[in-house]
C-alpha cells in the first residue's frame, strides 16, 4: 500500500484531514490582462490588489474545506498563456478559463487556450470565467454569448469580478474536479470489472480522491 492509498484509508475509515494528501493543482489561464491575479490574490489574500506587474508564472497554495473534506489548493497563476509548459498543463486538476467581458479580443481567445488544455487531457475539469462583471456596463461580451461558447466547449459558465467575494469561483472549479473523479472512478470500476486494470500513474489522484470522498459506497449503488 502506496502513501496515496494510506491516506485515502485514513480518509474513508472517518478522518476529514489528511496531512499528506496531494494538493488539488489549478491553473488559472486567459489572455492578457483579464483579471487573472487579481482573482487569486482577492481568493488567497482577501484583497482585490492595488496593481499588478504582468505575471510571468506563479504558484500559491490555499487551504479550503469542501463538504468536510480539507483540500490544499495549489494554483497556477499564468502570464498571457502563450508559454506554459505542457507539463504544467498535464499535471493540473482543474482549470479557470477567463477572459475579460469587457474586451471581446479575449473572449475570442478562449476556443484556442481551450484547444490547448483539451489536447493534454481530453477530460479537463474546466470553468469559463467572464470576468471583471463590476463593469458590466461596459460589456463587450453578453452573458448569453458566454455561456454558449462555454456549452459548445463543454465547459461549465460563469461570470465574475476579482472586486467582490470569489470563493465561490474556486469552489466551482474543484466541485468540477470532484465530479470528474466520480466519473472516472465509476470508469475504471466498470473496467475492473470487465478484468482491466490500471497500476499508478496519473490516475491515481483520481483514485485517490475518490476514496477520499467514500466514492466506492456511491459507485455500488
Ligand atoms: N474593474 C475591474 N478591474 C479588474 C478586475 N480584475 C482585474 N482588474 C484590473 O485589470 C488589470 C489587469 O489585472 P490582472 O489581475 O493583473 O490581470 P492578469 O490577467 O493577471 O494580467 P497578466 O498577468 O498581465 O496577464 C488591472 O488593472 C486590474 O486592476 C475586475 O474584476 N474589475
Ligand atoms: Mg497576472
Amino acid at each position: 500500500m502506496d502513501l496515496l492509498e494510506m491516506n485515502a484509508v485514513q480518509a474513508v475509515h472517518g478522518s476529514t484531514s489528511q496531512p499528506n494528501q496531494p494538493p488539488l493543482k489549478l491553473m488559472v489561464i486567459g489572455a492578457r490582462k483579464v483579471g487573472k491575479t487579481a482573482l487569486i490574490k482577492k481568493f488567497v489574500d482577501g484583497e482585490f490588489p492595488v496593481s499588478n506587474p504582468t505575471t510571468k508564472e506563479e504558484r500559491c497554495r490555499k487551504s479550503i474545506t469542501l463538504e468536510n473534506q480539507k483540500y490544499t489548493l495549489e494554483i497556477t497563476d499564468t502570464g498571457s498563456g502563450d508559454t506554459w509548459e505542457d507539463q504544467t498543463i498535464k499535471e493540473a486538476h482543474g482549470f479557470l478559463l477567463v477572459y475579460d467581458l469587457c474586451k471581446k479580443s479575449t473572449f475570442e481567445k478562449i476556443a484556442e487556450l481551450h484547444d490547448k488544455i483539451h489536447k493534454a487531457d481530453a477530460e479537463a475539469a474546466v470553468f469559463v470565467v467572464g470576468n471583471k462583471l463590476d463593469r458590466s456596463d461596459e460589456r463587450e461580451v453578453s452573458t448569453e454569448d458566454g455561456s454558449k461558447e462555454a456549452e459548445r466547449l463543454g465547459c461549465k459558465f460563469g461570470e465574475a469580478t476579482g472586486k467582490t467575494n470569489v470563493e465561490w469561483v474556486f469552489l466551482t472549479v474543484v466541485k468540477l474536479v470532484v465530479q470528474r473523479a466520480i466519473k472516472r472512478r465509476e470508469l475504471s470500476s466498470s473496467s475492473r470489472d470487465m478484468g482491466v486494470t490500471s497500476e499508478g500513474g496519473a490516475d491515481s489522484w483520481f483514485e485517490t480522491l475518490a476514496l477520499c470522498l467514500g466514492i466506492d459506497s456511491i459507485v455500488k449503488q
